[in-house]
C-alpha cells in the first residue's frame, strides 16, 4: 500500500466511463480531485493479500472506492472504511460473502455486509481475469490475423483455422493454449468453471461498453474481437495513461468498427482506383519499371482516409514523403496528378524542356492545392522529390513541414502535417528513420506528429524479414518515441480504413507520431521484371494463389447487398475510360517539363516563367548606425533582472571595445549579417549541435540567467520593433536527421536564411547522402533552388586526424564548374556564374568577407546551396578582424582578396605569387615578414572557391607576370583544394604557367594526431612557401 499512496498521484487512473466522457469531449487531460487524507496508511506487510501483482488490483479498487464507495464490493468497502479509520495493521480487512456465479448473485452480495470466508478466491480470481485483460492488451497484436498469405498465423483448432471468436466455440483448453501464446504461460488459476461467472471489469477496460461486469466467457470473446482479428495493437509500451485509455477505448467499445453503406461505396471505388491504375499501366508499359502496389492496393484508400480524417480536423496542408513503391498510384489517385503528364513519363521520345539534368518518374515531386470531395475544405498535397536512397526524404519533409507550419504560425500542427510512407526493410534497416524519430518531440524540430504508413509487404527486394531485421516487427523503432502502433491485415479493407481513421484522431488529439502498418504482399517481384521465385518460392506459390484484394471485397460487398455486380463493373469501366482518356492525351505531350513537378513552389520569388527577377547583387554592405546599434545590442543584456555568466560579462565588454573601436571579430561579424537580415524582415534559423553557445564558446547567441533555470535570452530577438524571428536551435546529436531536416525548412521559402552548422566539419559525412544525394545535385534533378547554408569548421591546428578536415577536397569534386574552360568575362560574370553554379564554396579569412558572404545569400534574386568552412582558431586571432570599413555601404564579399602590400606596388619585380585561401594566409604572411620578403612574394586569397573566380585569378597572374605562380594549402596534397584549383588556374594561363604546389604530403588521414609532427609538417611547408629556389630546377 506504500506503492498505492505514491502512485496516486502519478497514476490517477480514471473510471471507464469518466475515461469515455473525458475522450469524448476531445479536450486537455483535467485531472481529478481527491480529498486529502483519504490514502490508506497500512503497511503491506500487515495485509499478506495486498502483496505482489495484486497491489494493482486493490489499487484500482481503491480509487474506485474514493471516487464512489458504492462502486466496489461491500467488503472492499468495509476494508478501506477501516484502513481510513486508523485500524490497526492486520485488522482491516473482513471477510466478505463468497462470489455468486452469476450477475444476480454478484449484486446481492454487493448488498450484505457480512464478513465471508471465499475473499482470497475472490481476489485472486479477479486479479486472474485482469491479467488476462491485460494480456491481451499488451500481447494481442502478436495472435492477431495480420497476414493476408497466412504465412505467420499459427492455426489453433485442429482445422487449421486461426481461434473461432464465437462463445459457443470458446472452449477453455484452446484458450489455454491461445494465452501461452499470449507468452503469460497459464491461465492465471481459472478454469472451465470459472467461464459463465461474472467478472467486474477494471476501469483499464471497455469491453463492457455500460456494463461493469460480464462473464468471462464474453470477456474473452470481447478481447478476442477487439485485439486478435486483423488488427493488431501495440501500445501498451506508451507511458501515459490518457493516451492508452484513449486507445483502448477506440479498439475495445463494442461495435466500434462500424462503417455505412456510403462509407464502404466510396471504399470499394478507391480500390478500384488503386487496382485498376496498376493493371491499366501493365497493360500499356508491361516492359516498364514501375514499382507497382499490387498486393499492397488498399494503400490508396488508407492514405485517403487519413487525409479526409485530418481534412476535417483542420488540416489544410499535408506534406508527404514516400519511397517507389506505389508512387505513381499516389500521384494519380491520392494528390491527383494529371494522369497524363504521368503516361506521358513513360514515353521515352518525350524530351526535356528544363535546365537540369532532370530524374526518374518514381522520384518526382508533386504539388497540387485541390477541395477535398469528402470535407469540401481546400487542401493543399505535395509529395516531395527525393532520391533512391531509402527514407532520406524522411527529415526533409518533417523540415519542410516545420517551415509551413512557422510560416502559418500554425504552433501546435493544427493545419500543416506530414505524413510519411515506408517500405519495411527500409524502415527497419535505415538509421535515419531513428534520427527523424528522434527529432519529434524536440520544441524547435517537432512537426506535432507524424502519420507513419509502412507498406508492410513483408519482403525487400530479394530479402525475407528473417534476415532482415532483429526485431518481429518493422516497426519497433517507432516505440523510441511511445507512438502507437497499428498493424491491420491489407487484404481487410474495412479494419484499415477503421484504423487509419483511429491514426489520424490520434494525431489531431495529442499530437504525437503515430504508424499504421499495413501488412500485405507484394505480387510482382521487385518491380515488373523481376522474379521472385528465384529467392521466394514458398511465398510466392501463396502469393499465386491470392484473390486480389478488390475482388474480395467487391465480392463481400455484393453479399451484404452494399453494391451489385453491375455496379461494380460500372465503377471499374468508368475508370478504365478515365485512363484511356488520359491515355490519348498523353500522345499530345512532347516535352517533360520538370517544373510541373515542383514540389515546393516560391510564389512571387521569379519572373512567371521561372527566371530570377535580375542578374544582379546589390551591396551587401551597411550602415554605420545599423552596424553600431547591431554591435551594441550585442554586447549587452537587452532584459531587466538578468544574471550572466562573469566570463559572458568580459566576452560582451570585450564586443564592446570593439563596437567603439569600429572593429568585428568573426562572432560579432555573424551578429551584423543575421541582425541587419532579421531587420529587414528575413526569418533566420541556425540550427546544428551547441549553436546557441558555439562549439568554441564564441557565439553566445542565448544568455542563461545564472539564477534561474530556464530563465534565457536571445538579444538577436531584441533588435528592431518589427524585425523577424530568430530561431537558433541546439540540435540532436545527429547530422543526417538535422541536416535533412534543415534542407527541407530552406526547402519552403526563399525568404528565411537557413544555416546548418556541424560540430567539426568532419561530422558532416555522417549526413552525406544529404550533401550528395539532395543538396549538390538538388536543381539539376528536381529544378528546385535552395539557399542552405553550411557551416563546417575547418583547419589544421594539431587536433589530430578528426576535428580537422571538413573535407573541401570533397565538396569542390562535386562543383559543376568546368575545370578547363574559361568561361566568357561578361558584365554580369560573377552573379551569371554563382546562377550557373550547383552550390558556392567558400573559405572566408576575413569576419566582414563572412559578413557579407552571408547577407549576399539572401539579397541574391535566385537561391543556391553555400558551404562555409569555417574557422577555429581565427575565431581568437588578434589579425582576424574586420573594421566597418569594410561593411559599409558599396562594399562587397570578395571573391578574392588580392595582394595589397609592397609586393603589389612593383609587381614585375615579384618572384612569386602565392595562391591560398582560408586561415593559412595569415601563417604565410607571418612568415612572409619574418623572412623579410614582402616585396618577392604577393599572397592573393581565394575566399570563393567555387564557382572559381577566373577573372581575379587571371588579374592576378597577369599582373604579377614574372612570378611563378604556386599554390599553398595547409591540407595534404590529395586533399584540400589542390585539384580543384590547379587546372582552373592553369586555363586561366591559357595552360602556360605552371602551378606548383606547396602544402602537406598527400596521405590517408586528413591530420596527424601527432602535435610534434603538425608542428614540423607546417615548418616544414612555410619554408617551401618562402623558398624562392625550390621549384626552379623542375618541370610542371
Ligand atoms: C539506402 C538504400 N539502400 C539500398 C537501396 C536499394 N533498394 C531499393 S528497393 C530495396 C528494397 C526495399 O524494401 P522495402 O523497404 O521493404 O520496400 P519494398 O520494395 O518492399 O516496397 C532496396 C534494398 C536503396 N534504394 N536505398
Ligand atoms: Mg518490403
Amino acid at each position: 500500500m506504500h506503492r498505492l499512496r505514491t502512485c496516486a498521484a502519478k497514476l490517477r487512473p480514471l473510471t471507464a466511463s469518466q475515461t469515455a466522457k473525458k475522450l469524448s469531449h476531445n479536450g486537455p487531460a483535467v485531472s481529478r480531485t481527491f480529498q486529502q487524507g483519504r490514502f490508506y496508511t497500512a503497511p503491506v506487510a500487515a495485509e499478506p493479500f495486498l502483496s505482489g501483482t495484486s497491489s494493482n488490483y486493490v489499487e484500482e479498487m481503491y480509487f474506485a472506492w474514493l471516487e464512489n464507495p458504492q462502486s466496489v464490493h461491500k467488503s472492499w468497502d468495509v476494508f478501506f472504511r477501516n484502513a481510513n479509520a486508523g485500524a490497526p495493521p492486520g485488522t482491516a480487512y473482513q471477510s466478505p460473502p463468497p462470489l455468486g456465479t452469476s450477475m444476480a448473485s454478484l449484486s446481492s452480495a454487493q448488498s450484505v455486509m457480512v464478513a465471508q470466508p471465499n475473499v482470497d478466491k475472490l481476489v485472486e480470481d479477479h486479479l486472474a481475469v485482469q491479467s488476462l485483460i491485460r494480456a491481451y492488451q499488451v500481447r494481442g497484436h502478436h495472435v492477431s490475423k495480420l497476414d493476408p498469405l497466412g504465412i505467420n498465423i499459427v492455426a489453433f483448432d485442429e482445422s487449421g483455422n486461426a481461434f473461432p471468436v464465437g462463445p459457443s466455440s470458446l472452449d477453455i483448453a484452446v484458450c489455454k493454449e491461445r494465452l501461452k501464446r499470449l507468452t503469460v504461460g497459464a491461465f492465471y488459476g481459472l478454469d472451465e468453471s470459472d467461464l459463465d461467472k461474472v467478472f467486474h471489469l477494471p476501469t483499464t477496460t471497455f469491453i463492457g461498453g455500460n456494463e461493469t461486469a460480464l462473464p468471462l466467457r464474453e470477456i474473452i470473446r470481447r478481447m478476442e474481437m477487439s485485439y486478435c482479428q486483423h488488427i493488431g495493437v501495440e501500445f501498451m509500451f506508451i507511458n501515459d495513461l490518457e493516451q492508452c485509455q484513449w486507445i483502448r477505448q477506440k479498439f475495445e467499445t463494442p461495435s466500434a468498427m462500424q462503417f455505412t453503406n456510403e462509407e464502404k461505396r466510396t471504399l470499394l471505388a478507391r480500390l478500384v482506383r488503386s487496382t485498376r491504375f496498376e493493371e491499366f499501366l501493365q497493360r500499356k508499359w508491361s516492359s516498364e519499371k514501375r514499382f507497382g502496389l499490387e498486393g499492397c492496393e488498399v494503400l490508396i484508400p488508407a492514405l485517403k482516409t487519413i487525409i479526409d480524417k485530418s481534412s476535417e480536423n483542420g488540416v489544410d496542408n499535408v506534406i508527404m514523403g514516400m519511397p517507389h513503391r506505389g508512387r505513381l498510384n499516389v500521384l494519380a489517385n491520392v494528390i491527383r496528378k494529371e494522369l497524363e503528364q504521368i503516361f506521358c513519363q513513360f514515353d521515352s521520345k518525350l524530351e526535356a524542356a528544363d535546365e537540369g539534368t532532370g530524374d526518374v518518374k518514381y522520384h518526382l515531386g508533386m504539388y497540387h492545392r485541390r477541395i477535398n470531395r469528402v470535407t469540401n475544405r481546400n487542401i493543399t498535397l505535395s509529395l516531395v522529390a527525393n532520391p533512391s536512397h531509402l527514407e532520406a526524404v524522411d527529415p526533409v519533409v518533417q523540415g519542410k513541414t516545420k517551415a509551413e507550419q512557422f510560416y502559418l504560425s500554425d504552433t501546435e500542427g493544427k493545419k500543416v502535417m506530414s505524413i510519411l510512407l515506408h517500405g519495411d526493410a527500409a524502415f527497419a534497416g535505415q538509421g535515419i528513420v531513428y534520427e527523424t524519430f528522434h527529432l519529434s518531440d524536440l520544441p524547435s524540430y517537432t512537426t506535432h506528429g507524424t502519420i507513419h504508413v509502412v507498406v508492410n509487404n513483408q519482403i525487400g527486394f530479394t530479402t525475407d524479414p528473417r534476415v532482415a531485421r532483429s526485431s518481429p516487427y518493422p516497426t519497433d523503432v517507432a516505440r523510441v518515441v511511445n507512438a502507437p502502433i497499428f498493424h491491420v491485415n491489407g487484404d481487410d479493407p474495412e479494419a484499415v480504413m477503421y484504423v487509419c481513421n483511429v491514426a489520424a484522431e490520434w494525431r489531431s488529439t495529442f499530437h504525437k507520431d503515430v504508424v499504421v502498418d499495413l501488412v500485405c504482399y507484394r505480387r510482382n517481384g521487385h518491380n515488373e521484371m523481376d522474379e521472385p521465385m528465384f529467392t521466394q518460392p514458398l511465398m510466392y506459390k501463396q502469393i499465386k494463389k491470392q484473390k486480389a484484394v478488390l475482388k474480395k471485397y467487391a465480392e463481400k460487398l455484393i453479399v451484404e447487398g452494399v453494391v451489385t455486380q453491375q455496379e461494380f463493373e460500372a465503377e471499374m469501366s468508368k475508370y478504365d475510360k478515365i485512363c484511356e482518356e488520359a491515355y490519348a492525351r498523353s500522345k499530345d505531350e512532347k516535352i517533360m517539363h520538370i517544373k510541373h513537378w515542383l514540389d515546393s513552389p516560391w510564389p512571387g520569388f521569379f519572373t512567371l516563367d521561372g527566371q530570377p527577377k535580375s542578374m544582379k547583387c546589390p551591396s551587401t554592405g551597411l550602415s554605420e548606425e545599423t552596424l553600431a546599434h547591431i554591435g551594441n545590442v550585442a554586447s549587452s543584456v537587452p532584459v531587466e533582472d538578468f544574471t550572466i555568466h562573469g566570463g559572458l560579462t568580459r566576452i560582451l565588454k570585450g564586443r564592446g571595445e570593439m563596437v567603439k573601436n569600429r572593429t568585428v571579430d568573426w562572432a560579432l561579424a555573424e551578429y551584423m549579417a543575421i541582425g541587419s537580415l532579421l531587420k529587414e524582415g528575413i526569418h533566420i534559423r541556425l540550427s546544428g549541435q551547441d549553436v546557441e553557445r558555439g562549439t568554441f564558446s564564441h557565439r553566445h547567441h542565448v544568455l542563461h540567467d545564472q539564477n534561474v533555470d530556464k530563465k534565457t535570452c536571445i538579444p538577436m530577438n531584441h533588435l528592431w520593433p518589427n524585425q523577424a524571428p530568430y530561431t537558433v536551435c541546439n540540435s540532436s546529436l545527429s547530422e543526417y536527421g538535422v541536416l535533412g531536416f534543415e534542407l527541407g525548412f530552406a526547402m519552403a521559402s526563399p525568404n528565411t536564411l537557413v544555416l546548418w552548422e556541424a560540430q567539426f566539419g568532419d561530422f558532416h559525412n555522417t549526413a552525406q547522402c544529404i550533401i550528395d544525394q539532395f543538396i549538390s545535385p538538388g536543381q539539376a534533378k528536381w529544378v528546385r533552388q535552395n539557399g542552405i547554408v553550411l557551416l563546417l569548421p575547418h583547419g589544421m591546428e594539431g587536433m589530430g586526424p578528426e576535428h580537422s578536415s571538413a573535407r573541401p577536397e570533397r565538396f569542390l569534386q562535386m562543383c559543376n564548374d568546368d575545370p578547363d574552360v574559361v568561361p566568357k568575362m561578361m558584365e554580369d560574370f560573377a552573379v551569371q556564374q554563382l546562377y550557373d553554379a550547383n552550390w558556392i564554396v567558400v573559405n572566408c579569412s576575413t569576419p566582414a568577407n563572412y559578413f557579407h558572404v552571408l547577407r549576399r545569400q539572401i539579397l541574391l534574386p535566385f537561391r543556391k546551396p553555400l558551404i562555409i568552412f569555417t574557422p577555429k582558431s581565427l575565431l581568437r586571432h588578434p589579425d582576424a578582424k574586420s573594421s566597418f570599413d569594410m561593411m559599409l555601404p558599396g562594399t562587397e564579399f570578395l571573391r578574392g582578396i588580392v595582394e595589397d602590400g609592397s609586393a603589389a606596388e612593383k609587381p614585375k619585380e615579384v618572384k612569386r605569387l602565392l595562391f591560398c585561401t582560408g586561415k593559412v594566409y595569415y601563417e604565410l604572411a607571418k612568415e612572409r615578414k619574418n623572412k623579410n620578403l614582402e616585396a618577392e612574394v604577393a599572397i592573393t586569397r581565394l575566399e570563393q572557391l567555387s564557382p572559381f573566380p577566373f577573372d581575379v585569378v587571371e588579374k592576378e597572374a597577369k599582373k604579377y607576370s614574372n612570378a611563378e605562380l604556386v599554390w599553398c594549402q595547409e591540407e595534404h596534397k590529395n586533399q584540400g583544394y589542390y585539384e580543384y584549383v590547379k587546372p582552373r588556374i592553369r586555363a586561366t594561363t591559357r595552360r602556360e604557367r605552371p602551378v606548383w604546389y606547396v602544402g602537406r604530403e598527400p596521405a590517408s588521414a586528413p591530420a596527424t594526431g601527432n602535435k610534434n609532427t603538425h608542428l614540423q609538417e607546417l615548418k616544414r611547408f612555410l619554408e617551401t612557401s618562402f623558398n624562392l629556389e625550390a621549384f626552379s630546377n623542375l618541370n610542371n
